[in-house]
């Protein structure tokens, strides 16, 4: 159905383009046979026999008349055609441009390597059925990030962590599922969006999973990489620092401790007996409750360098994760600040890592909250690789019931600057490794599928997954181009669709903030499953997650002078931006200070108004949404208008939940009245 193909449903929705592509549409010149290439090669045969009158031949030699080339710098230099690429063609990317040949032309895609003929192939259908004309998609492209890699909280029981989508698509009953067609299907739609790593299975790495590196899992785990290895794909697996003494028979996890060194080392070979283009390890440790080298006395850079060192001969990598906090904090201590764990503990190992370590950072230095500042450690770490963590799935941020599309902030977080070598030090040069020289940069982000009919539960969440992929590939495209390549691609070109369903992505997130938690203070939902408003929920716990709200006021007094000292973990001139109240901005001020209900916003609304406003505004935000939605009728397909607007309902019921609940707990400390008069409960 329309709602499985996502945006691939290869629907033209511009015939008048076709005319500028429609003379190519005869002949397919390919010469190699590489799986990659085959695949790429099928798919845009499929996507254009959808179109009427188009029945396209593949052939290996160039015709006497114009066709369409597919193949890498090589294949096209063979065949005796001349381009000057070499300079400007990385690895993964592409060219798309005509080429004369005789009297002819050559409609070519030309890959740096059979991954970047793959993403050509897909940039072209992407424009056909985008509704772009030939000459404007004409390019040259290669990706900003090298690493661009989803990881999945799958457990092998079925269940996936923080999954609002159904079940895992890769594991059933405790073993890897056995029809992979559905696997297949994901490996599409992540190629044709250029993702080219896979993290299988949950960062928290229970009994059943930390035996996915043995005998009797790997044989499965290799017929999942087979698949992904056809679409440019590689396979990672999430490991348990403890499977020495948990699998291995050892006494000890010790990262310094020779046998243990060396039975990592012998899982390494035997891993990459089976997958010998593994990716390598991902590695959550010493964090809520997961075992690592603190239990030896050891620190993080010994525990990755020891994976590392098992990894480095067959080329894989050891991501390791920074979220690492106390989350055993007694909140009676004011002492301790969440917000500066990851950078307490990683930046004193800058350079100690080898250099196939990197470090996975959160974009925020909380949780994946609505708003977060970025985390001070991607200005920080000068010696070592980093990538960046997003969360596509929406934890946080609605879990696929609310409408959240999560470009914008994405966007945000990549085009702050950390001023780390002076202005321009972009957090996306960051991690792409060119601010500091780092060998290997990348995005990564947590993804939001599982098995059911959508993929992503809500079907306009899928624009979070399509928004991940283009933004990982190209970090300047803006959260408008996405949004509506997405919609051209998933409903066709109707301007009336347009016009309605890209600015309800482009505001969504915005309004999911007005009526959730107010001006960066997070949090304030309910404990275990964080869904629906709890304003105190986490407020005496052991999480090390605070607002502070009392009846004089409320925020976290991050600051230098009075507070936990965490602006000092920012480099100048953003330490002081954050640091001083009047400069600091209004989105994030109670992440950063204490103030008084009548604290006065530079909007020139004080702060408990401020919350009023825009929890009555968001929600009438949401029932626009809503209404707008509902013009739709008719003009999609039926299934997607009728499961989008099943959330919708919800969502208007939800939201109004939560303004009714932080207004009413606002109103109870503050005694302060809504200066319109509307309503609030007492
Ligand atoms: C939190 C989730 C938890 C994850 C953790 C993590 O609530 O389920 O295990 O992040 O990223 O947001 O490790």
């Amino acid at each position: 159905g329309r709602m499985y193909d996502c945006w691939l449903r290869y629907e033209l929705c511009d015939e008048k383009v076709l005319d500028s592509y429609e003379d190519y549409f005869k002949y397919i010149v390919v010469k190699s046979n590489d799986r990659i290439i085959s695949n790429a090669v099928n798919e845009l045969k499929k996507a254009l026999s959808n179109i009427k009158d188009v029945d396209i031949e593949i052939i290996e030699n160039i015709p006497k008349s114009n066709c369409i080339f597919i193949g890498t710098l090589d294949d096209f230099k063979a065949e005796g055609l001349k381009v000057d690429l070499e300079r400007e063609l990385k690895s993964e990317g592409f060219a798309l441009k005509v080429v004369k040949k005789d009297n002819h032309n050559v409609l070519s895609i030309i890959g740096g390597s059979e991954k970047g003929v793959l993403y050509g192939v897909f940039h072209l259908i992407r424009s056909i059925f985008g509704g772009k004309s030939l000459k404007d998609a004409l390019c040259i492209e290669n990706p900003q990030n090298d690493f661009r890699i989803l990881n999945h909280w799958d457990n092998m029981d079925g269940s996936i962590e923080r999954g609002y989508a159904g079940k895992s698509i890769f594991f059933k009953d405790n073993r890897i599922v056995q029809d992979l067609s559905r696997i297949k299907d994901y490996a599409r739609l992540l190629a044709s969006i250029a993702v080219n790593g896979v993290v299988i299975n949950n960062v928290n790495v229970h009994q059943q999973e930390t035996k996915l590196i043995t005998d009797e899992f790997l044989p499965d785990v290799k017929r999942i990489a087979d698949v992904f290895r056809g679409y440019g794909i590689k396979t990672y697996l999430s490991i348990n620092f403890a499977s020495p003494v948990e699998i291995g028979g050892l006494s000890t996890a010790d990262p310094l401790d020779d046998e243990v060194k060396n039975w990592w080392k012998d899982v390494a070979s035997k891993i990459y007996s089976y997958i010998p283009d593994f990716g390598g390890f991902l590695v959550k440790a010493d964090s809520e409750f997961r075992p690592g080298p603190f239990t030896y006395g050891r620190n993080h850079a010994d525990g990755a360098n020891m994976l590392a060192e098992a990894l480095k001969p067959y080329g894989g990598i050891v991501i390791w994760r920074t979220f690492v906090y106390n989350c055993m904090v007694d909140w009676r201590d004011r002492s301790t600040d969440r917000a500066k764990a990851a950078y307490d503990n990683f930046k004193p190992l800058d350079g100690k890592f080898m250099d196939n370590v990197v470090l996975q950072i959160k974009n925020g230095p909380m949780d994946f909250q609505i708003r977060e500042p970025i985390t001070p450690l991607f200005g920080a770490m000068e010696k070592t690789n980093v990538f960046m963590e997003f969360q596509i799935t929406q934890e946080y941020t609605g879990q696929q019931k609310h409408l959240c599309y999560l470009v914008p902030l994405w966007k945000e977080a990549l085009d702050f600057d950390t001023f780390a070598k002076g202005e321009g030090s972009f957090v996306k040069k960051v991690v792409n490794g060119s601010l500091f020289g780092a060998k290997y940069g990348g995005i990564v982000a947590v993804a939001n599928v599982g098995d059911s009919e959508s993929w992503t539960g809500h079907p306009l969440a899928q624009s979070n997954l399509y928004g991940f992929g283009r933004l990982s590939w190209n970090p300047d495209l803006s959260s408008r181009e996405i949004a509506e390549e997405w919609v051209r691609l998933t409903f066709g070109c109707d301007e009336d669709v347009l016009k309605t369903v890209v600015p309800m992505l482009l505001e969504s997130r915005e309004i999911y903030e007005e009526y959730t938690s107010p001006l960066g203070i997070g949090w304030m939902v309910n404990p275990g499953h964080h869904y629906g408003p709890n304003v105190d929920g986490y407020e005496y716990s052991h999480w090390g997650t605070y607002h502070y709200a009392d009846f004089r006021g409320i925020g976290v007094d991050r600051t230098v002078a009075t507070g936990t000292g965490y602006t000092a973990q920012y480099k100048e001139p953003v330490a002081k931006m954050y640091e001083n109240i009047d400069t600091c901005p209004d989105e994030l001020l109670l992440f950063f200070h204490h103030v008084p209900y009548d604290h006065k916003l530079k909007s020139g609304k004080t702060v408990i108004q401020h919350i009023y406003d825009t929890h009555f505004e968001g929600v009438e935000r949401v029932e626009k949404m809503r209404e707008s939605w509902m013009k739709l009728n008719g003009k999609i397909d039926d299934e997607i208008f009728k499961a989008v607007l099943e959330r919708l309902d919800i969502q208007v019921v939800d939201a109004k939940e939560w303004r009714d609940v932080v207004n009413t707990y606002f109103y109870r400390k503050t005694g302060i009245k809504d200066e319109y008069g509307r309503k609030i409960y007492e």
